[in-house]
């Protein structure tokens, strides 16, 4: 205690006893429960809060504050995107700012995002000669610059990433990592070929690389061709990964765009082909932002708090001393633990803090930590540690063997973690026939419609169903049926879900 603490004692002591009130009322309403998940707009939002993944209550609408602990988990979400992209891509960085003359050549893709786009007119007091547009997504920024970089056949394919804020000034209702207007996190890729199918081949290997990436985040979802009035504006067609949500309502997750010769047209991006001819290119790009991380949180979260693979935890594992008896030598125990983790490469703590163990459990849980160790005395006498898994599966554990059992415990929490939430994907999608079925359906999940492929029903469908058409089930085969529509007989179908 320091000496003017001692000179203030009296006013500190009402303060300490002020501050531990507030301590109590504090710890009280963190230790209250979440609201239960079936009301999953009021649990979501008051999980990012406790569990300090995003803070909401910036005075902008739409932006949203990455808490540490949140930004730890955003970093080792994207490390598996970079992992999954790097073998084949080149991560680069373009500027956030377009100028309006080249963000308003592409018409198809003006038309799409001119709602959207933010403009910076002036320079401290000086209006700007040129107006400049905050990067809704950066096509018009980068395609520029593929012009002067490509000349011929050898410089392709070219692949492109690049992980920054993008701002959409959107007018549907904002969410937290669901629908922002500054996306901080836009993960979009660009490639540039020399032929259609070079780039179609390219749309594949991005939706499997996007498979791949929610496989290893234990979220089932759906791959849909989105209807042509809902693909991105300028591209032949859109592929989309969509991932049901605790409300049975889809939320778009990723999307991988086929934009033809549309920009290589309009920003003049050609290349000499080998036998000397100036062609066009074919370009794809393809995009996933921070409502990956929304999906995790959503898809795998309880009431307790969040649940999070192995490999995105900020911590894997927690440590928490039962400190009864030889308090000194459970805590050397738990330091020697901690260090043999450690070099195992796990990401560890070791929580000695004041709290009783429950409050410890308590807070653990909320951050989602996939394994916790509890060592008291008699666990020690027994040469075993308790483990429990963040799903609630609790086992002794030698001691000895303590690494590998961690290792076969966190992939059976994994699989765990994928089986539940599979089971919960596939009991939320419904083959139906009629438009009465597909309403009803739609209530609660999503709903596969026999549809015929023509513009008009899929309009129709949306109207008297009262959702939104995903599209065509991507690499699934289905019999004859009549269209929900008109009736004719076709192997088509369609996703229907109510969309975030
Ligand atoms: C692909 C990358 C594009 O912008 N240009 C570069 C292409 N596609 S997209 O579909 O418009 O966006 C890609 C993904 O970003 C997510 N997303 C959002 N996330 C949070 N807040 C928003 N306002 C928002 N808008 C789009 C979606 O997952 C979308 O698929
Ligand atoms: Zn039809």
């Amino acid at each position: 205690m320091t000496d003017s603490k001692i000179m203030f004692d009296s006013k500190s002591k009402a303060k300490d006893n002020k501050q531990s009130k507030q301590q109590a009322n504090q710890q009280a309403k963190q230790q209250a429960k979440l609201p239960a998940k079936e009301n999953f707009s009021e649990w979501y939002h008051e999980l990012l809060m406790t569990a300090e993944v995003v803070d909401n209550r910036y005075p902008v609408k739409g932006m949203c504050v990455w808490f540490p602990f949140g930004y730890a988990i955003k970093k080792n979400v994207y490390a598996i995107i970079r992992q999954l992209l790097d073998p084949d891509h080149q991560e680069t960085q373009f500027p956030l700012l377009i100028p309006e003359n080249e963000f308003m050549k592409e018409a198809a893709h003006i038309k799409g995002f001119e709602e959207e786009v933010y403009w910076v007119t002036s320079g401290g007091t000086s209006p700007l000669d040129v107006k400049l547009a905050l990067r809704p997504t950066s096509e018009t920024a980068i395609y520029p610059m593929f012009k002067v970089w490509i000349r011929s056949h050898a410089d392709l394919p070219l692949r492109i990433y690049q992980i920054v804020n993008t701002f959409r000034y959107e007018t549907k209702h904002t969410r937290p990592l669901i629908r922002l207007r500054e996306i901080t996190s836009f993960k979009e890729a660009h490639t540039v070929h020399a032929t259609w199918e070079d780039a179609a081949e390219q749309v594949e290997v991005a939706i499997a690389r996007y498979s791949e990436f929610y496989r290893r985040l234990a979220l089932p979802f759906l791959v849909s061709r989105r209807p042509s009035w809902d693909k991105f504006p300028g591209a032949d067609y859109t592929t989309a990964i969509d991932v049901i949500m605790p409300d049975g309502r889809t939320l778009q997750v990723g999307t991988a765009h086929h934009l033809g010769s549309t920009f290589a047209k309009t920003y003049e991006i050609t290349y000499e082909a080998e036998n000397g001819e100036q062609k066009l290119v074919s370009q794809t790009c393809y995009g996933i932002s921070e409502r990956c991380i929304a999906a995790l949180i959503s898809v795998h979260g309880d009431e307790t708090g969040l649940v999070l693979p192995w490999t995105v935890a900020p911590t894997q594992v927690v440590i928490v001393p039962i400190l009864l008896g030889d308090k000194e030598k459970v805590v050397a125990v738990c330091r020697q633990i901690e260090k043999e983790l450690c070099s195992a490469q796990m990401r560890v703590q070791l929580d000695t803090s004041d709290e009783r163990p429950g409050a410890k459990f308590y807070k653990w849980e909320m951050k989602g930590v996939p394994i916790r160790l509890e060592v008291g005395p008699k666990d020690i006498e027994k040469g075993v540690v308790t483990l429990v898994r963040r799903d609630k599966v609790k086992k002794a554990v030698p001691m000895i063997e303590l690494v590998s059992a961690i290792n076969k415990e966190a992939d059976e929490l994994q699989t765990a973690l994928y089986t539940k939430a599979g089971n919960f994907h596939e009991s939320k999608v419904k083959e139906v026939a009629s438009i009465e079925q597909a309403k009803a359906q739609t209530l609660v999940g999503v709903a596969l419609v026999p549809w015929c492929g023509e513009i008009e029903c899929g309009h129709n469908l949306e109207d008297q169903v009262e959702a939104n058409m995903l599209g065509e089930p991507q690499y699934l085969n289905f019999p004859e049926a009549a269209c929900a529509v008109c009736g004719k007989k076709s192997t088509g179908r369609t996703y229907m879900a109510r969309q975030y």
